[in-house]
């Protein structure tokens, strides 16, 4: 482990900013005061924050259908987040876009996506500009294992590989693919995949945030030196369902209980990093209450905010009428 206590600090607050922000939209979703379709990245929080802390300003992202905690980590502002999913003005997206759709240049995330498979190809194009302008940027797609069906996923698999791009494909294994199981819906190994394609691949448990981050170095660092492109695969699980609403039938009544008391990535980290004696339980009592009144206060004022007008409608279209 090669983290000093500002990155510890940092990496544990992130982790728990993505958890606090998603439990609080499962409740607020719940209660019925949350406009749209919602999916949560609680219990993976691991992986975005694992691999975002080896980029910067000049490198790119591009999400999922379950992209909150991948705009965190990537540093968007979580008010202007929480304003975008309670489909308010003042959201990152003006309030048009909502959950799915969060997207922030400015920080290098180009946008969740509804559509599955839909940001290897996005990345294909930030790797392509890094390379001709020699900017040092690399890029990665987190993508769900549903997602490494996809021929937008496979072609973006072969682009890099033939162009040597300076990009990275996560494959975020959550066990499931919407109610199918993950070892239902996938033929062969996501590592076996990428051999297909020529690219180094890796497998990594995401419940523990040390090993992802460590794979996710090499990976930064191999695609930044010009190496070209590679794949990890994150193994881990979901804690909530597929959507918000989603019953979950097709799991065992017991299994999210199980792995929050288990394998949890902000309990795993807070183990290990007082059994070493890194970081002291007050540091982290202390986030903990900090995150929590931050997420308190976004929400409050994400409730009470304007909505657009009508004449926000057509602004930030191509179209022009
Ligand atoms: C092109 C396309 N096909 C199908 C869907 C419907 N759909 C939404 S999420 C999903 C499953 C995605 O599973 P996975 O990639 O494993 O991501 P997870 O939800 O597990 O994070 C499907 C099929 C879609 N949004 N886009």
């Amino acid at each position: 482990m090669q983290l000093n206590r500002d990155e510890l600090m940092q990496a544990y607050q992130q982790m728990r900013t993505i958890r606090e922000f998603e439990e609080r939209v499962h409740e607020e979703f719940a209660a019925g005061n949350i406009p749209g379709f919602v999916h949560l990245y609680g219990g993976e929080e691991a992986s975005a924050v694992g691999f975002c802390m080896h980029l910067g300003k000049r490198d790119y992202i591009a999400s999922t259908h379950r992209g909150h905690g991948h705009c965190i980590a990537k540093g968007c502002d979580t008010r202007g987040m929480m304003f975008e999913i309670f489909g308010k003005k003042e959201g990152l997206c003006g309030g048009k876009g909502g959950s799915m759709h969060i997207a922030d240049l400015d920080t290098g995330m180009m946008g969740a996506n509804g559509i599955v498979g839909g940001g290897p190809p996005l990345i294909c194009g930030a790797g392509l500009m890094a390379k001709t302008l020699k900017t040092g940027g690399v890029a990665i797609a987190f993508v769900g294992d549903g997602a490494s069906n996809q021929g937008t996923t496979l072609e973006s698999y072969n682009l890099a590989k033939v162009w040597d791009l300076p990009v990275i494909f996560v494959v975020e294994d959550n066990g499931y693919g919407e109610a199918t199981a993950s070892s239902w819906a996938v033929a062969g190994t996501q590592v076996g995949r990428a051999a297909g394609f020529g690219m180094p691949a890796f497998q990594v448990d995401g419940h523990d945030f040390f090993a992802v981050h460590e794979v996710a170095r090499e990976v930064v660092q191999r695609a930044r030196d010009g190496h070209g492109p590679s794949l990890v695969h994150v193994q881990f699980a979901r804690y909530f369902g597929h959507f918000e609403g989603d019953a979950m039938t097709y799991r065992l009544s017991d299994e999210v209980a199980h792995l929050r008391a288990d394998r949890d990535c902000l309990m795993l980290f807070r183990q290990r990093v007082l059994d070493a004696a890194l970081l002291e339980a007050g540091d982290l009592d202390r986030i903990d209450q900090q995150v929590k009144s931050h997420i308190d206060q976004i929400t409050a004022e994400a409730k009470s905010g304007a909505t657009p007008t009508e004449a926000d409608l057509l602004t930030n279209v191509y179209a022009s009428y």
